[in-house]
């Protein structure tokens, strides 16, 4: 195609001058170069159509026939690699002392460019190192519009992101001024959450950034300065600290000249009338004009001493020892290589000095005046060693560069430090340390949650589910809690399940505690009542022992519901429905030994015949039997599937609830089926009985009592469906302490009603009046 492009301007040239309208006279010419598409090749053929030289050797020489060993500069990184490209194409030696872009590292491109600067490759690690040191995560940059703002700030930019920080925003400052992109500047920096900004820029293209920065009032912003503009004294003003105080950034280290300071007032504009920069530097300090102008003139005994500025200021010698470096760099390889010319007398320095020369400086080591040692790499760059100033206000009002840490180079690596005893001034609002962030750290119980589309800094908050926890800020995730735990409310910790039971020493616990216990001591001051009373007729009446024995099961079932309450053990799940179930089927086989008697007393006194009544060893026997039964049910479901505690978890998340496992329901539901089936057999019987007469209407009470033994247990069953947890255990006990209490009632309220208030009815003629007493 370049082949084409070229053939066709061939093409056109002869075509013009073939033609007779267009310079008939002349005759156009060309000469063509292949440049290869790289820059040193374009600079080549450029400077070779420029000179007419094709031999690729300057030999520069001045009126004195000195030969040109190298080049000091420049200044900025654009103007240093503008002039290498040329100089490079003869290895002209270069040494740069302020120019930090990284591509002039580049020996394929610059092969003879050296510096005494470190390339800021350097100091863009060092910025990310000072961001993570603060907690920053969320920064701004600001670039000038050359190769030190765009490279700078791109070499930080991959740096921060290497370690999982974020760009908030990335601008350009122009380099001519433009209302509409200084606005765009300023408009991102003002909107933006990220209140630490990176400026990488020399102080020429700042200053009209700062004055926009004042005019529209934009204060609590840090920032980390370049090197190039953390010491100028043009941004460095009193006036701007309300919006550039606190800067902070990396500077060269300092040095001091010695000699320097009288050298730079050693200085006067009439003693060469050709050193133009004298005496426009001479005019510019005092303001006059010299020699000879409109006025005020010079006169010469200005004095130097009155004057405060920058040029005599040796204060902060930092980039003008740099410069003192790079001249010394070329002083001393230059004497390296006339050493090893020394050797052969026939040949002269400058026929290979160029190339020869670049050899002995990619290979440079020396000491400086202060002891420091400088040493060009392959790349020819030096190490970076910076020192971290920071913007203070020193008692005069002025700024001052207060060094509060080091960059340095140590064993190997780098190291950022901060000086232990340094305190750092910050521009915000409460004097802390400055809070740049894209979104606040999630607090615990939240994790971070991703924002399709954004930097990994900006994220929601999203609250933990339930059961699951995140124990510190900032979590991804969050983790879920053990078998036995659960989420607090805030979900920031795992807490132990809260364990749910039917306890001691809870109100309804209590209570029922004490129900039971009360049940327990009635019954035991009815047996006293029928201690005191046993030779009474009434007493004797229908067996004291079987009465004795009822009272006995009665306490047994009372206190058996004392076995619900508490925690669950496996032995206390085994044993209360055991107890309860033998206790009523004891009290109802002996009811049903009394029933059983009262049947066939109906039977005799219906018949008029007198019947056998059953003795007392059959109905003995019927209650063992009964007992025995129930015995044998209830070995063998403790032997085969006994209850056991279990741990409920399902039902609810946040509570254990211990409860027993009944094992088997076969089981279960025979053993009370005994229990029902004597009740009903006592109920029957008693039921067919009830128009016996007698004084005292045992059966009548019996009957009663069965029916309110049936109800309770009836209407158990679904409230104990329908019912969680602790609850259930308690209408349980209900159960059980509200038939029990019927039986008590109902068997043996009547009778200590007339043993103890009605005397007069229990004697022998009542007692036994038409009631066959059947135990005598
Ligand atoms: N590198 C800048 C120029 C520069 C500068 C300075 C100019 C640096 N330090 C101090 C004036 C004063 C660092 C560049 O363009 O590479």
């Amino acid at each position: 195609r370049g082949f084409r492009w070229m053939k066709t301007m061939i093409h056109t040239i002869k075509e013009i001058n073939e033609r007779k309208d267009i310079l008939p006279n002349t005759t156009l010419g060309y000469q063509i170069f292949d440049t290869c598409f790289t820059i040193s090749k374009a600079m080549e053929s450029a400077l070779v159509l420029l000179t007419g030289q094709e031999e690729n050797r300057p030999n520069y020489r001045n009126s004195t026939g000195a030969y040109l060993a190298g080049i000091v500069g420049s200044g900025g990184s654009s103007l240093s690699i503008a002039a290498s490209r040329i100089l490079g194409l003869f290895y002209l030696p270069q040494v740069g002392y302020a120019s930090t872009c990284t591509v002039l590292s580049d020996k394929y491109q610059f092969p003879s460019y050296i510096r005494t600067i470190a390339s800021d490759k350097f100091q863009s690690e060092a910025m990310v190192k000072l961001i993570q040191h603060f907690g920053w995560v969320w920064i701004g940059t600001i670039a000038a519009d050359d190769d030190y703002g765009k490279y700078g700030v791109k070499v930080f930019k991959e740096k921060l992101e290497s370690v999982n920080l974020c760009i908030a925003f990335s601008e350009i400052l122009p380099k001519v001024y433009s209302k509409e992109k200084m606005h765009k500047v300023v408009d991102a920096v003002r909107t933006s959450t990220a209140k630490v900004i990176v400026l990488y820029t020399s102080d020429i293209d700042l200053s009209p950034f700062v004055l926009e920065m004042v005019y529209h009032n934009i204060t609590d912003r840090t920032w980390i300065a370049s090197e190039a503009w953390i010491t100028s004294a043009s941004i460095a003003k009193p006036e701007y600290f309300p919006y550039f105080g606190g800067s902070i950034g990396f500077a060269v280290p300092r040095s001091d000249i010695p000699g320097l300071k009288e050298f730079l007032y050693d200085i006067h504009p009439s003693r060469d009338p050709n050193d133009v920069l004298t005496i426009e530097f001479w005019q510019t300090a005092f303001n006059c004009t010299w020699p000879n102008s409109s006025v005020p003139f010079c006169t010469g005994e200005e004095k130097l001493e009155d004057l405060k500025n920058t040029y005599l200021d040796v204060s902060q010698l930092r980039i003008t020892n740099n410069v003192r470096q790079a001249v010394y760099a070329m002083a001393y390889t230059s004497l390296s290589l006339s050493l090893s010319l020394s050797f052969s007398d026939s040949v002269k320095i400058e026929d290979v000095a160029d190339i020869k020369l670049m050899f002995y400086m990619k290979t440079l080591k020396f000491t400086t005046h202060d002891g420091r040692k400088i040493q060009i790499d392959i790349a020819g760059d030096v190490t970076g060693y910076y020192d971290l100033l920071n913007w203070q206000l020193d008692d005069n009002g002025d700024i001052a560069f207060v060094k509060v840490g080091e960059y340095i180079f140590t064993q190997s690596k780098f190291e950022f430090m901060i000086r232990k005893n340094s305190t750092i001034f910050w521009n915000t609002e409460s004097s802390k340390i400055p809070h740049s962030v894209c979104t606040d750290l999630c607090p615990p119980g939240t994790r971070k949650g991703i924002r399709q589309g954004e930097p990994i800094c900006c994220f929601d908050c999203i609250p933990c589910a339930d059961g699951h926890v995140s124990r510190t800020a900032g979590q991804r995730e969050c983790e879920q809690c053990g078998e036995d735990y659960w989420s607090n409310a805030e979900k920031s910790e795992c807490v132990l399940k809260e364990v749910e039971f039917l306890a001691y020493d809870e109100a309804l616990g209590f209570t029922l505690v004490i129900l039971s216990i009360f049940g327990a001591l009635v019954v035991l001051a009815v047996t006293v009542v029928y201690v005191i009373y046993r030779h009474t007729p009434l007493v004797n009446a229908n067996g004291r022992e079987l009465s004795f024995l009822i009272q006995v099961s009665l306490t047994i079932t009372v206190l058996s519901s004392l076995l619900f309450i508490g925690k669950p053990y496996n032995w206390s799940c085994m044993a209360r429905q055991v107890t309860l179930a033998l206790g009523f089927s004891l009290c109802l086989a002996c009811i049903l030994g009394k029933t059983i008697s009262l049947f066939l007393a109906y039977r005799i006194s219906k018949s008029k015949t007198r019947l056998i009544s059953i003795r007392p060893l059959y109905r003995k026997i019927i209650i063992l039997i009964s007992v025995l039964v129930e015995v044998g049910i209830c070995t063998a479901y403790l032997v085969l599937e006994p209850p056991r505690v279990y741990k409920n978890m399902e039902s609810q998340n946040i509570k254990i609830i211990f409860e027993c496992n009944e094992g088997s329901v076969e089981f279960l539901c025979s053993m009370f089926g005994v229990d029902v089936f004597l009740a009903l057999l006592c109920f029957l019987t008693t039921f067919v009985a009830r128009q016996l007469p007698d004084n005292y209407y045992e059966g009548k009470c019996i009957t009663f009592g069965m029916l309110v033994f049936f109800i309770v247990w009836i209407s158990f069953v679904p409230a104990y469906l329908s019912t969680k947890g602790k609850f259930k255990v308690a209408v349980e006990i209900f159960a059980i302490l509200a038939s029990s209490y019927g039986l008590l009632g109902c068997l043996f309220a009547p009778k200590c009603f007339i043993i103890l208030l009605r005397p007069k009815r229990n004697t022998d003629e009542i007692v036994g009046g038409r009631v066959p007493a059947i135990d005598k």
